[in-house]
């Protein structure tokens, strides 16, 4: 995946973050490749969680976010 900025970063963040409780779930993502033409799989989306959670909670801080994209 290519290289953001921060403030795109952000922006992605909060479009995922649908609750906006700062956290990223599974069932977020799923729901944000949904909408966005199921053109992520599953697969794909738990990789992801898997490496961009560098704490291991199974969610996606902004902070996680951030290092994993920008
Ligand atoms: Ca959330
Ligand atoms: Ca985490």
């Amino acid at each position: 995946m290519s290289k953001m900025t921060e403030a795109q970063a952000e922006a992605v963040f909060a479009e995922i973050d649908a609750d906006g409780n700062g956290e990223i779930r599974l069932r977020e993502l799923r729901d944000y490749g949904q909408a966005n033409g199921g053109a992520v799989d599953g697969v794909k989306l738990a990789e992801f969680v898997r490496g961009a959670d560098t704490d291991g909670d199974r969610r996606i801080t902004l902070t996680e976010f951030k290092a994993f994209f920008v």
